[in-house]
């Protein structure tokens, strides 16, 4: 029995081990996935996104309707989502698809993920609480403020001198829109500040104000591509940070006390449910240029914190993201986008959306209340990263209608976003002109003085492009003199 028992053990082991090899194969294989050209989502990822250069569809170029099934994602664009039959070789579909003249670009459907990391405490002094609003928690939202020792982005001195945010020189709403898991637009310190669609009636099935989109009350939820609301505490904590009502005796502040915040969900999935999400913003916001302010949304910004690990957005396989952050950014938006949750450089391992190339793309990292990178991994690049912003212990608003503290890359960025909506509402009237007139130019420019006036910090000059925090106080010294020619 017992030399039997060792045979057997042997033979476990013998089989254990090729278990083992067998396994380290396949990993093998997936990471070279993800660093190779293919895709890091991995295998569920069989659908192609296309576009065509002009209004066409897959069959008129030879392909068998009964392979393959089209529908429109940005019909404007004419991006595409195609449906494969699974016995196609989609990398082989794709190769041609690539290699023909009447297409811009084909790329898989990939995976996006939601960037929140773990949890940790910090505070705000005695004195920055006494300065600032009534909100009972504010205490605990040490990054806005900003000390020696604790570097938030100097919210506090930004509200004491210029504002709390509101509307523009011209006396616009001024919108951010939540690309999330879905903001709770009931929850008590965000209700006041949610956008709405004023010419738009809910539940009736109809488009009321004929923008395109039925029953669109808050935004456009980019799973569904309806107007159905949806939640998510992920996307209620983003939403928080940019506009939790300000000195309302309730909960926290967000950077602006009085803005309209889009609920447009998409943010995980696939790529082509972030762009349904997009395409809505891009079209409300080209409408209000068009009617001038008539209809549509004035949105400044999107907040975008998700991504796609270890991708070079920069590539083929990756072609519609840069693509649709420069339609946008031609209308005058910015995208906040939160880089990854790990202590990698961007500028080598590549990044979906942070290692984009797109001028219009505010790419951010997450510091702590030291004025470190966050010890819980956040990504730099001295060309990729723009700026960092406070993401570590952040508390915010939650789905339930309470408050929870928590940290990642994604708690960093709504500062960014926060803070394009609020420089908007304190900007003076020439720049508030040019995002009219020349909405693409004042993007770019609002991105400068962002940047330009970041709090200088050592360790992350070889880490960021601006070298530095977010400093909306400094920012908002840049944005109130802009062309006012002193
Ligand atoms: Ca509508
Ligand atoms: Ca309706
Ligand atoms: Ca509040």
């Amino acid at each position: 029995m017992k030399s039997l028992l060792y045979v057997g053990e042997t033979i476990m082991k013998a089989m254990i081990a090729i278990a083992i090899l067998s396994l380290s194969c396949q990993v093998m294989a997936s990471s070279f996935d993800n660093f190779g050209q293919t895709n890091s989502g991995a295998a569920d990822v069989e659908d192609i996104i296309i576009k065509f250069k002009s209004n066409t569809d897959v069959q008129s170029l030879g392909y068998n309707r009964s392979l393959m099934t089209q529908s429109p994602i940005i019909q404007d664009l004419n991006i595409h989502l195609l449906r494969l039959n699974p016995l196609l070789n989609v990398q082989a579909i794709l190769t041609e698809l690539r290699n023909n003249p009447n297409v811009v670009y084909a790329q898989l459907d990939h995976k996006v993920t939601p960037r929140q990391g773990t949890i940790e405490p910090t505070a705000l002094s005695t004195e920055e609480v006494s300065a600032g609003p009534n909100d009972p928690n504010f205490s605990e939202q040490w990054s806005m403020g900003l000390t020696s020792s604790n570097f938030g982005i100097d919210a506090i001195n930004a509200w004491m001198t210029y504002g709390t945010g509101g509307k523009d020189a011209d006396n616009n709403d001024i919108v951010v829109a939540v690309v999330d898991g879905g903001v709770q637009i009931s929850h008590k310190d965000l209700v006041d500040n949610i956008w709405t669609n004023q010419a738009e009636i809910a539940g009736n099935g109809i488009d009321d104000d004929g923008n395109g989109y039925i029953d669109d009350m808050n935004g456009w939820n980019g799973y569904s591509n309806s107007g159905a609301q949806k939640s998510s505490g992920h996307g209620t904590h983003v939403a928080g940070t940019i506009g939790a009502k300000g000195d309302n005796q309730n909960q926290v502040a967000g950077v602006n006390w009085d803005v309209k915040i889009m609920n447009v969900p998409g943010s995980s999935g696939n790529t082509s449910v972030v762009l349904t999400a997009y395409k809505y913003i891009l079209d409300q916001k080209t409408l209000w240029l068009e009617t001038n302010g008539a209809k549509g949304a004035n949105i400044v910004s999107t907040n975008s914190s998700f991504g796609v690990d270890y991708a070079d957005c920069n590539s083929s396989n990756y072609a519609a993201w840069n693509d649709i952050y420069n339609e946008m950014g031609k209308v005058g938006i910015l995208s906040a986008a939160a880089t990854a949750n790990a202590n990698v450089n961007i500028d080598q391992v590549g990044d979906v959306p942070t290692g984009c190339d797109s001028p219009y793309l505010v790419t951010v990292t997450n510091n702590q209340s030291d004025g470190k990178r966050s010890r819980i991994g956040a990504g730099y690049g001295q060309t990729k990263i723009d700026l960092a912003a406070p993401g570590t212990n952040i508390i915010s608003t939650w789905t339930g209608g309470g408050t929870r503290t928590i940290s990642g890359t994604s708690m960093a960025t709504p500062h960014v976003a926060g803070a394009i909506a609020f420089l908007n509402s304190i900007a003076s009237k020439p720049l508030a002109d040019l995002y009219k007139t020349a909405p693409d130019v004042a993007a770019l420019e609002m991105k400068r003085m962002i940047m330009e006036t970041v709090t200088p910090r050592p360790s992350m000059k070889t880490e960021t492009v601006s070298g530095g925090i977010l400093n909306i106080n400094a920012a908002a010294a840049a944005v109130t003199t802009f062309g006012l020619g002193n």
